[in-house]
């Protein structure tokens, strides 16, 4: 399949919408699925469907082999070592609640530091909040350039011997900016500090390697990369996660229960009480599959371009301003024009057919940093062409002169 093609493959996006053919640039909030993820899920329940690591009867059977058969899919995407260091989450918001309470709070003391940074998604920022909440430990920000972007000789700066975690989104959701998360491991780990990497926005659009970037947890959601919302995974070292205490307890976690104790099981399936998303996880394999006939590294590029190409074009709109490096940045293209709300931006815009998120993007200290109250973000993937970002351009033209015809 080659990326010419794929727009045919998504069946959402053949449609109009306010009497306008569908452009699509929301995908960083939440991505459309394609037709073989569609099916793959259809296909469970009509043939496969029963619960899993329980029934000794062939549907169970099934089941089971199409749930670990995600798990090896998830395993070989992300490269990791170990198809046991793969966790099924809800989504990277839940796996990094399972580090930040059960890893952090166990290891952290008073005094102890948390480092993160100001462009945090609330995900990765609260959890390590209330972390430092619980145990005393004080919750630093490595500082940012006017840009948006992190130089390490500041994260040198601001880990130290007494950073125990350090929490950084390998990609922006608001900036687009790629951040240099193997060294910032490099210094975490040279500091005897732990690091978990948050891929929500990395994830769906470049080649991951967790071993390559040495992180110790790595999360991402299923829903941004062509899988089924309520699926993503949670990576962790395989002798981290089984020094990690549960923090959901109940059916098919456990190894022996007696009346007043219980031991639970190996990870990751001590993480994993009670019925899972099976269907969930068989659409996110799907979805690997997708992208992996594809090939990352073509994904990677063309989204790239793709936002390149967005920002040359909507530098010439009058009164815009685009936030974020101009390089080292991935598919999305975050913006304001003057004297118009995001959300009126937004709104006016969707009347021609074409879908971009407004607000503060569930970063509200980043929104302050950037002293906006909200923005206007377009994103894009494979499914988008130059031809939706010229429509797009086109509608904010409009949109400014809409504005200045009623004023
Ligand atoms: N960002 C956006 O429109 P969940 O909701 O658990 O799938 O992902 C949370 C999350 C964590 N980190 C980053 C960097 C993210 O971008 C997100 C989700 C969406 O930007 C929804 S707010």
């Amino acid at each position: 399949m080659t990326l010419t093609d794929i727009r045919d493959q998504f069946p959402i996006l053949q449609q109009e919408v306010n009497g306008h053919p569908l452009v699509y640039l929301d995908s960083a909030a939440t991505s459309q699925k394609p037709r073989v993820v569609i099916e793959a899920i259809k296909r469970y329940y009509e043939l496969d469907n029963a619960n899993v690591h329980r029934g000794v009867h062939t549907l169970g059977t099934r089941a089971t082999d199409a749930y670990e058969g995600a798990r090896d899919k998830v395993q070989k995407f992300i490269g990791a070592a170990h198809r046991e260091e793969i966790v099924f989450t809800r989504g990277t918001t839940t796996g990094i609640n399972l580090v930040a309470t059960s890893y952090a709070r166990s290891v952290l003391k008073e005094g102890d530091e948390i480092v993160i940074t100001p462009m945090e998604h609330h995900s990765n920022l609260i959890p390590w909040q209330q972390a430092a909440l619980a145990t005393g430990a004080v919750l630093k920000y490595i500082p940012l350039q006017e840009d948006g972007s992190i130089l390490l000789a500041d994260v040198e700066k601001t880990i130290t011997e007494r950073t125990r975690m350090v929490a950084v989104t390998y990609v922006s959701n608001v900036l687009g900016v790629v951040n240099p998360v193997k060294e910032i491991a490099e210094i975490a780990h040279r500091n005897g500090a732990k690091i978990l990497i948050d891929g929500a926005q990395s994830t769906p659009h470049m080649k991951v390697n967790v071993q390559e970037i040495d992180c110790d947890f790595y999360a991402f959601s299923g829903h941004k990369m062509c899988a089924p919302t309520g699926s993503g995974a949670l990576y962790g070292k395989r002798e981290l996660l089984n020094k990690m205490e549960p923090i959901e307890f109940g059916g098919e976690m456990i190894d022996f229960v007696e009346l007043q104790s219980s031991s639970w099981k190996e990870a990751p399936y001590r993480f994993e009480g009670g019925t899972p998303n099976i269907a969930g996880a068989v659409g996110l394999g799907a979805a690997i599959d997708f992208l992996s006939e594809i090939g990352m590294d073509a994904i990677d590029k063309h989204d790239r371009r793709l936002a390149a190409y967005a920002m040359e074009q909507m530098s010439a709109v009058e009164g815009i301003t685009i936030y974020g490096p101009s390089r080292n940045r991935t598919g999305l293209v975050t913006f304001n024009l003057d004297e118009v709300h995001a959300h009126d931006v937004a709104t006016v815009i969707d009347n021609e057919g074409i879908a971009i998120r407004a607000g503060h993007h569930c970063c509200q200290p980043l929104m302050r940093w950037l002293k906006a109250s909200a923005t206007a973000r377009a994103s894009f993937y494979l499914y988008n062409t130059e031809a939706d970002i010229d429509r797009f351009v086109q509608s904010l033209r409009n949109t400014v002169r809409f504005f200045q015809s009623i004023e």
